[in-house]
């Protein structure tokens, strides 16, 4: 075998190398080998061609002397790896023929893949295509994160209740990635601190070791890639060697049990901060690991202190790795002797913050006791950092992680134009008026490798055959596709690439509920995780009331739709597992009504998570982006669909400003309250009885629900989402209803005419390249990092 890594692969060199690893690395042959086993050995062939770019990355980047990134986030959501991997390395195709001349089918390999779920949704994918685009546009940087044994739990259902296991993609062999033994740092907690005229030691009572995972993440077209470099637990020593021989058994555990716990599960609340003293431990665990990390290396390359900022660029993904300021100081304090307030002031330059909610309860807050009992040390810090700081960090008993992270960072970034906006008039107004120039907006972005060209290879074969091949990496060129929206043969492929992914979806749906999805039906989906001010229930309340319009009027001309939902709810979210509930029990309704059987279906597939979304996206006709304004900070799926061609009804909130603006208010089905309306509108008395009691079809409604006609009549089980409608709708479903209801009727016209929806589908595609991370990331690098581009990366194995 001649496989040369050094030049572009055939199918024959990856056949060869797919047959290597059966045998060398797997000792197995293919005669005997298991699917698992292909898939495996499969991913190390494709491992393989990743490392000399991986490499000669790293090699590029001490060379230049360049400034890094480091991205700190406690979620990376970054899904399945084979096909992307391939499909950046420009490998597909011939990874497809080489496992067929081997008689196994790619696609179904790729399928077998379990999802890395390290993260709960918006928040943690972001940080996923944060690193494509990192990479695909040759940014030195590093992801750092958690190494979770279990990624977010699995759902399903039972009797229509959200049901969680344990997620456990660790149980299939996963061999992307490169464990670092000799990468360990040790981490301490608790204990006390010591002062002397040389100044403070902390001397904790814990310790656990924290060691690294690195992941390559290949950018497009393979020239450059950077690391996902995650921390895992480990116990500083096996056991207690002592405590076990004097017979305390349990204790002598105790190190192992702790770091255990630490890398084992994943948090699965997306918002509610419930202060629990592991996830700060777990917060505490990966940033210093991390900030750790960044100075060994730092040093090893002989710098001085001074020029920290001119070489280090940290930023945090949310409160959670806020810690890092006090961190960083303690080192430079601590460890290296620098005087506080130069710790201060070097740690700032290097820092920045990401908010993504305004939410209050979501506001990262730790008592008092805990910080001090934990981490002793970093609460004099923070105390330091009060001294100077116009609010106070630490207040009424707790340290509040927003404000630390904003008089920590020199910059402070929100998600969206509005989100961004709105922080400078509510959470932080008292910081933004003293620090004016340091909030600026970043409005997110999703990678366009993954979201159109990987889930949507017919629609990624019509737009390069329309617009040539470079728009993956420049995806603006998207407005190309403008000129032709007016070109029969072009809209007719265009809603035939529809017309298959509508057909991948309905075989999904298939296959997991055994429902046949019409295929002349509008494909209406919304999938996000399940929070009240999503509204999932104004979206499903909508469904009822077109259910009974459709009873009461059997013979009218019904446009026929079918609303997919998904979504996972938090476990401890009694609401939002209650809307789960009714969502499933009027699917169960409607789906057995043989009236409405041709016009309305409700689809609810169990544990959505990354890989569905592949398939439900390029499937769309509708997006549903209907929060209450004001409250969403972005979204980044809305952009998903617009680019994938679906139409959007949304409220102005989040990015949905931002898309309309660019696809234009005709290609854009606007309803509700603005974010000011909203804020007013609470401020009246009982608005929402007068919501209900205006809007005969909301009655209905709520009546057929309180009556218990989707549940056998049970009338205890919906009585609490009943009753919140009328007496604490805080999230304004009420008061939006009729408004949504008449934008859905004005989409259910629009449909009928396929010729004019493909156009405006067509223009949605055509004007959304904006919302690529790629542009995201070239702001964070302009506004926020400094930091460079390493042009010409790798530029003579392209060559070749
Ligand atoms: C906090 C404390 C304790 C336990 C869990 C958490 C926690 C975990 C995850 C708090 C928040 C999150 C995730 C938040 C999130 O995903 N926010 C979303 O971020 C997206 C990317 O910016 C935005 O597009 C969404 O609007 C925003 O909701």
């Amino acid at each position: 075998m001649t496989e040369s890594l050094s030049r572009h692969p055939d199918a024959p060199d990856l056949r060869d190398a797919i047959l290597r690893h059966l045998s060398h690395s797997l000792g197995t042959r293919a005669s005997v080998a298991t699917p698992d086993d292909w898939r495996v050995a499969t991913a190390m062939a494709l491992r393989d061609r990743m490392v000399e770019p991986w490499l000669d990355s790293q090699d590029r980047t001490a060379a230049d002397g360049a400034k890094q990134v480091f991205y700190l986030s406690m979620e990376f959501l970054v899904g399945r790896l084979m096909e992307d991997s391939a499909i950046n390395l420009g490998v597909a195709a011939e990874a497809e023929a080489a496992l067929a001349a081997l008689g196994q089918d790619y696609q179904t390999l790729v399928g077998t893949e379990p999802d890395a779920a390290l993260g709960n949704g918006g928040l943690g994918r972001l940080a996923a295509c944060f690193l494509d685009s990192l990479s695909s546009l040759a940014i030195p940087a590093t992801g750092y994160g958690i190494r979770y044994e279990h990624g977010l739990f699995r759902q399903s259902f039972d009797n229509g209740r959200q049901v969680e296991d344990a997620e456990t993609w660790l149980a299939q062999r996963h061999v992307w990635e490169f464990p670092r033994p000799e990468r360990a740092f040790t981490i301490g907690f608790g204990g006390t601190v010591e002062t002397s005229a040389a100044g403070a030691c902390w001397r904790p009572s814990e310790h656990v070791t924290a060691m690294a995972y690195d992941t390559p993440i290949i950018g497009w077209q393979g020239r450059w890639a950077n690391t996902l470099r995650l921390w895992s637990a480990k116990p500083t020593e096996i056991f207690d060697l002592d405590r076990f021989n004097h017979g305390d058994f349990l204790g002598a555990n105790a190190p192992e049990t702790l770091a255990r716990t630490l890398s084992r599960v994943l948090y699965p609340d997306d918002t509610t901060d419930e202060g629990k003293a592991l996830r700060l431990k777990q917060e505490y665990f990966f940033t210093a690991a991390s900030i750790r990390d960044i100075m060994a290396d730092f040093t090893a390359a002989g710098h001085s202190l001074d020029s920290l900022p001119e070489h280090v660029a940290i930023q945090l993904n949310d409160t959670h790795p806020a810690i890092a300021g006090p961190e960083l100081i303690r080192v430079l304090v601590d460890e290296h002797g620098l005087a506080m307030d130069r710790a201060i002031g070097l740690t700032r330059r290097c820092l920045g913050y990401t908010n993504h909610t305004l939410l209050p309860e979501a506001l990262e807050a730790w008592g008092t006791g805990l910080f001090a009992h934990l981490l002793p040390r970093h609460l004099e810090i923070i105390r330091a950092i009060d001294t100077i700081s116009p609010v106070s960090i630490e207040t009424h008993g707790t340290v509040r992680m927003g404000e630390l992270a904003f008089v920590m960072a020199h910059k402070v970034n929100g998600v969206s134009a509005l989100h961004t906006e709105l922080m400078k008039e509510t959470v932080f107004a008292q910081l933004h008026r003293k620090y004016p120039d340091r909030i600026v907006n970043q409005t997110n972005g999703v990678t366009p490798r993954r979201w159109i060209h990987t889930c949507n290879p017919a629609l990624s074969t019509l737009i390069t055959e329309t617009i040539g091949h470079e728009w993956p990496a420049d995806l603006e060129q998207l407005s190309g596709l403008e000129a032709h929206a007016d070109d029969a043969g072009f809209c007719d492929t265009f809603y035939r690439v529809k017309q298959e992914n509508k057909a991948r979806l309905g075989a999904l749906v298939h296959d997991r509920l055994g429902v046949t999805m019409n295929p002349d039906a509008m494909v209406d989906i919304q999938i996000k995780r399940i929070h009240e001010y999503k509204r999932q229930l104004m979206n499903l309340l909508e469904t009822v009331a077109l259910w009974n319009a459709m009873r009461d009027e059997p013979n009218a001309d019904w446009t026929p739709r079918v609303k997919v939902f998904g979504g996972k709810a938090a476990p401890g979210y009694v609401m939002a597992k209650s809307i789960i509930h009714l969502i499933n029990d009027v699917a169960r309704t409607i789906n057995a009504d043989p009236i409405t059987r041709d016009w309305l279906q409700v689809i609810y597939p169990a544990n959505y998570n990354v890989s569905m979304a592949e398939i439900m996206i390029p499937a769309a006709d509708l997006s549903e982006q209907i929060s209450t304004a004001g409250k969403e900070a972005s979204g980044t799926g809305n952009m998903k669909f617009a680019l994938n061609g679906a139409l959007t009804i949304g409220t102005l909130d989040g990015a949905n400003v931002e898309i309309r603006e660019r696809v234009g208010e005709d290609n854009f089905f606007l309803f509700g309250m603005t974010a000011h309306e909203v804020e007013a509108r609470r401020a009246e008395h009982d608005y929402a009885r007068h919501a209900i009691s205006a809007s005969p079809r909301l009655s209905r409604v709520l009546s057929q629900i309180a009556d218990g006609v989707f549940c056998g009549g049970d009338r205890e089980r919906y009585a609490a989402i009943v009753s919140n409608m009328y007496n604490h709708d805080y999230f304004m479903v009420t008061c939006d209803f009729d408004d949504y209801w008449t934008a859905q009727r004005h989409i259910d016209l629009a449909y009928r005419d396929q010729a004019a929806w493909t156009r405006m589908a067509i223009l949605n595609t055509a004007r959304s390249g904006w919302f690529s991370s790629d542009r995201t990331i070239l702001g964070y690098a302009r506004d926020i990092w400094d930091a460079p581009q390493i042009t010409h990366a790798n530029a003579k194995r392209m060559a070749s």
